[in-house]
């Protein structure tokens, strides 16, 4: 076990593509990403031992998930049976759903989910251009950032990656990790602030602003929300699987510069 494990992590350490945030979001991306370019190196970074992020109950703690369409296509291609309700399909358990899309994820032989692993600062690099480009994430033990109080020097892990796509969810305890980070050390303009819940406007939004929102930095999920000040989702999740396909097709715009 120990082998395997730290010859993903030296095989990992330089990836292609670093996922934080293995949420409904994170996972998407990495499948759509995963599937698309093969030849990539993908890792997954999740600072919880388990993964699904807020999905694992689904609307409102009564099991079922709601996705609005177009959201289907993406559970066609995982292969997900839903009930076709008209504008919007339901699946009979969110945990349906993350299971069978982390299933998926997790065969796929170019990704690596590293959880139990928390990303707690970034990587910045100057460009050709003088600009800071992010470029991987420093992580740490949970157990040991745990300890940060009664050990007094801990060196964390770094993985360098071309591109970061962040899908932490929104602000909270934890959450909207990147975008914080970002913005304190200049790399991110700015960090608007989630508004209230307004369904039809929070699905939309983001979806659209799955972008690279900063040289090597793109996000997904409930983080764009964070970024762009668009409005909370409620128990709805069509948008976070959207997001993270969005997010990835950008991720794939950087490889084809
Ligand atoms: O543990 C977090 C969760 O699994 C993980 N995460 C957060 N900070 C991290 C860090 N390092 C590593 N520093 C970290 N992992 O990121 C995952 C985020 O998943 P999520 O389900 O919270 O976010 P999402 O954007 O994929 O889905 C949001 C679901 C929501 S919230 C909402 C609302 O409040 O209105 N509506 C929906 C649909």
């Amino acid at each position: 076990m120990t082998k395997r494990y730290f010859a993903d992590l030296d095989k990992y350490a330089e990836s292609d593509v670093v996922i934080v945030g293995a949420g409904s979001a994170g996972l998407s991306a990495a499948y759509t990403l995963g599937k698309a370019r093969p030849d990539l190196k993908i890792a997954i970074i999740e600072s919880n031992v388990a993964v699904g992020g807020g999905c694992f109950l689904g609307g409102q703690l009564f099991s079922a998930m709601v996705l609005r369409k177009p959201a289907h296509l993406f559970l066609n291609d995982l292969g997900l049976e839903y009930e076709d309700e008209g504008d919007y399909v339901v699946v009979k358990h969110a945990a349906y759903f993350i299971t069978t899309l982390c299933s998926k994820v997790l065969a796929l032989p170019n990704v690596k989910l590293f959880n139990a692993t928390a990303v707690e600062d970034l990587l910045t690099r100057k460009d050709e251009n003088g600009q800071i480009r992010i470029a991987g994430v420093v992580t740490n033990w949970t157990l040991v950032t745990m300890h940060h109080h009664d050990q007094s020097c801990m060196d964390p892990n770094t993985i360098n990656a071309n591109v970061v796509l962040s899908a932490t969810g929104h602000d909270g305890p934890f959450g909207a990790f990147c975008i914080k980070r970002g913005v304190e050390i200049g790399a991110v303009k700015k960090m608007d602030g989630m508004r209230g819940l307004d369904m039809n406007k929070a699905e939309d939004a983001v979806v659209k602003g799955a972008s690279e929102i900063a040289p090597g930095l793109v996000v997904a999920g409930m983080e764009v929300a964070e970024h762009s000040g668009s409005n909370r989702m409620g128990p709805t999740f069509g948008a976070m699987a959207l997001s993270g396909v969005k997010a990835a097709e950008e991720v794939l715009k950087v490889f084809d510069e």
